[in-house]
């Protein structure tokens, strides 16, 4: 058995934050598959396993039994702890790593994800609710584009989980139907993730959501 357990599948952008993190310390991991477009985070047995309804799902298979974490942002943190890489590394990094993930859940993954389900999954090109998450999103690579100006990483010089965190879903610009024209520190920014030892794309890492015969990208 693997060390660790991930439920997810590739265009799960939440999913690959926790994936990538777990390549880029060289972990003993396997990739649970869920179904996601068929509607497996509804059923009652995914329910059993996160109660949210939600990837991912990290199963750390520990010798004194399973522990499980759910939250993308709780499961980076407990794997910075664990492989003592990518974390905080004072009080105040801390905060400041704590504030990234949750503005990430909120505004970044949390209006990318939503969007590109729209526009790539679901075929939907316009109307109120593909307007709004656009501009809230164009809103929130305004701030993370602010925070990088001359600066490296999120933090300064060295990656950690919150850069991780951020850039879940912006690989995809195209899928989510943005550029980053007005946005110049973000593409080198993720250029930088990209020449990371170990990084890998999503697609690399997790078997697709989809079933063959509805795949349409
Ligand atoms: N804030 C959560 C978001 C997780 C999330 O939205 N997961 C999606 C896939 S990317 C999901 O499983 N959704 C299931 C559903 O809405 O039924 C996190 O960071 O883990």
């Amino acid at each position: 058995m693997t060390d660790f357990t991930l439920y997810g599948f590739w265009e799960s952008g939440n999913a690959y934050k926790v994936a990538l993190m777990l390549e880029l310390n060289d972990a003993d991991w396997r990739c649970e598959r869920v179904a996601f477009f068929t509607g497996e985070t509804r059923r009652p047995e995914f329910r059993k396993l996160n109660v949210m309804g939600e990837v991912p799902v990290l199963i750390h298979h520990r010798a004194g039994g399973d522990f499980t974490i759910t939250q993308s942002g709780a499961c980076l943190t407990y794997l910075s702890k664990h492989f003592g890489k990518f974390g905080p590394e004072t009080e105040s990094e801390e905060y400041d790593v704590l504030r990234w993930l949750l503005f990430d859940s909120q505004k970044m993954s949390g209006f990318a994800g939503p969007l590109r389900f729209l526009r790539t999954f679901a075929g939907k090109a316009d109307g109120d609710d593909v307007e709004f998450l656009h501009g809230r999103l164009m809103a929130a690579l305004k701030a993370l584009n602010a925070a990088l100006d001359g600066r490296d990483f999120i933090l300064g010089d060295r990656p950690t989980i919150a850069d991780f965190a951020l850039q879940g879903y912006l690989h995809w610009p195209e899928q989510i139907g943005i550029a980053y024209d007005d946005r110049p520190n973000i593409p080198p920014w993720l250029d930088r993730i990209r020449a990371l030892p170990g990084f890998k794309p999503s697609e690399d890492l997790m078997p697709s959501g989809r079933e063959p015969e509805t795949a349409t990208a």
